[in-house]
């Protein structure tokens, strides 16, 4: 015979000191500073524009979502089941009715003009100062830098891998596929998300105000080494840039026999 289960009374007050404490937690564990994948901390133009409109969509659906939620709140208290009669019962009321449809719509109008806005200027790629192909692969990305008069001048073919390097104040154009399944290139200090799709070309522009290291991830569940699937952008000086270009450049030359470098190469 089994002993019968104990049930823990839990007062209803600290059940709902217990449910406060656990939302607030829950809600302070999304305030981190330095996340170097906020997406509220744009540092170039792409990421700049998506945020000017992330912020007043964002207020707004807040205020409709709050104003919803008091409504429900409020109905639920007022109009509680305490043994009073069924009140009379009305069928329509044209006036709240069109008031209702017109309002949302108004609202719906004011979010679409700039989101398509937006959209069109994240789409523009005429004004590309610098060409980055980009291959997603089980589990990493190749960084192919194609000749070209951009970037300040590329005579010969280079590739790198993890990293894309750019140089600063420049507009690079990704042009991304993948050579598997379906992966998503985003950075997202500096733009929005992009699928990499075998077979297909997809462009997002990217550009960086100031140098830095800007993190990003894959955010296409593509296998069982997915969250592993990392990359960067290192945004250098223009200056910096040129000797970085300079140095992937110079012709290959063996690593020391026994050298951690040597080590790497036959990993990869
Ligand atoms: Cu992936």
């Amino acid at each position: 015979m089994t002993a019968p289960a104990t049930v823990i009374r839990v007062p209803s007050r600290r059940r709902l000191l217990l449910a406060v404490g656990a939302l607030v937690a829950v809600m302070l564990s999304a305030c981190a500073e330095d996340a170097a994948q906020d997406t509220w901390q744009p540092e170039g133009e792409n990421a700049n524009r998506i945020h000017n409109l992330q912020w007043p969509v964002f207020a707004i659906a807040g205020v409709v979502g709050l104003l919803v939620f008091l409504a429900i709140v409020w109905i639920v208290i007022r109009y509680r089941d305490r043994g009073q009669p069924i009140p009379e019962q009305s069928h329509g009321k044209p006036a709240l009715e069109i008031a209702l449809t017109i309002l949302p719509a108004l609202i719906l109008v004011g979010v679409a003009v700039p989101t398509v806005g937006t959209l069109m200027a994240l789409a523009e790629t005429d004004d590309t100062e610098c060409s980055v192909n980009v291959y997603g692969q089980q589990w990493w990305w190749e960084v192919e830098y194609p000749e070209q008069e951009g970037c300040g001048g590329i005579d010969r073919e280079f590739v790198t891998s993890g990293q894309m390097v750019i140089p600063t104040g420049t507009k690079v154009l990704v042009s991304g596929t993948s050579r598997d399944v379906i992966h998503s290139w985003w950075i997202p200090a500096l733009n929005g998300k992009k699928d990499m799709v075998p077979g297909r070309v997809h462009t997002v522009r990217t550009q960086a105000d100031e140098p830095g290291i800007y993190a990003g991830q894959c955010t296409e569940f593509c296998g069982l080494s997915h969250a592993n699937m990392r990359m960067e952008v290192v945004a250098l000086d223009p200056g910096d840039f040129e000797t970085w270009k300079a140095n992937q450049l110079k012709p290959y030359a063996a690593p020391e026999e026994g050298s951690i470098a040597a080590e790497g190469e036959s990993a990869f």
